[in-house]
């Protein structure tokens, strides 16, 4: 059966948007049909504050991969598109990361969903709401507007 998984797209290195949109073709292509996408945003850096801003998005996925699959798939497409590893929260070409997969709470060495930072991040909740508003987080047991309503992050997120 196929599962909904929410993706978090996000550039801070070259051209951010060609960037975002090659990572959506190749999602598309390896992982599993685009139903909806969020609206692009400028948004500042956030966590380490000396570098330069970002393009996010979001994406609402179908897919037939487990999440280990799906990991593995994500940074195939993240190494294709010129990612270097990098130092934690810096510059990077393209970051993907699984935000929701389904309802589904995994907790693994290198693998943990929903994403741990979700609730800390206006520019991973601010494209959510564009689409998926009313999706619960099944953890924090709030939906995603509730969460956003009550974030501590003051950072700037730009409707592009
Ligand atoms: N990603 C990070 C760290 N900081 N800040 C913004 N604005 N957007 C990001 O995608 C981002 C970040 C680590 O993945
Ligand atoms: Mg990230
Ligand atoms: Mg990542």
């Amino acid at each position: 059966m196929k599962q909904k998984v929410i993706l978090s797209l996000g550039s801070n290195i070259g051209n951010r948007m060609e960037n975002i949109r090659a990572a959506e073709a190749l999602i598309a292509t390896a992982i599993g049909d685009v139903v909806s996408k969020s609206s692009y945003y400028e948004t500042a850096p956030w966590g380490k504050l000396d570098q330069d801003g970002f393009i996010n998005s979001v994406l609402v996925v179908k897919t037939d991969d487990m999440p280990f699959e799906l990991m593995v798939k994500i940074q195939e497409i993240e190494q294709t598109l010129g990612r270097q590893k990098i130092e934690h929260w810096g510059p990077r070409v393209i970051d993907i990361d699984i935000i929701f997969y389904s309802n589904w709470i995994v907790h693994k060495e290198d693998l943990v969903i929903p994403h741990p930072h979700i609730q800390d991040r206006n520019f991973v909740m601010r494209p959510i709401l564009d689409i998926e508003k009313n999706i619960m987080h099944p953890k924090l047991n709030k939906t995603i507007e509730e969460l956003y309503l009550d974030s501590p992050d003051q950072s700037e997120v730009q409707k592009l």
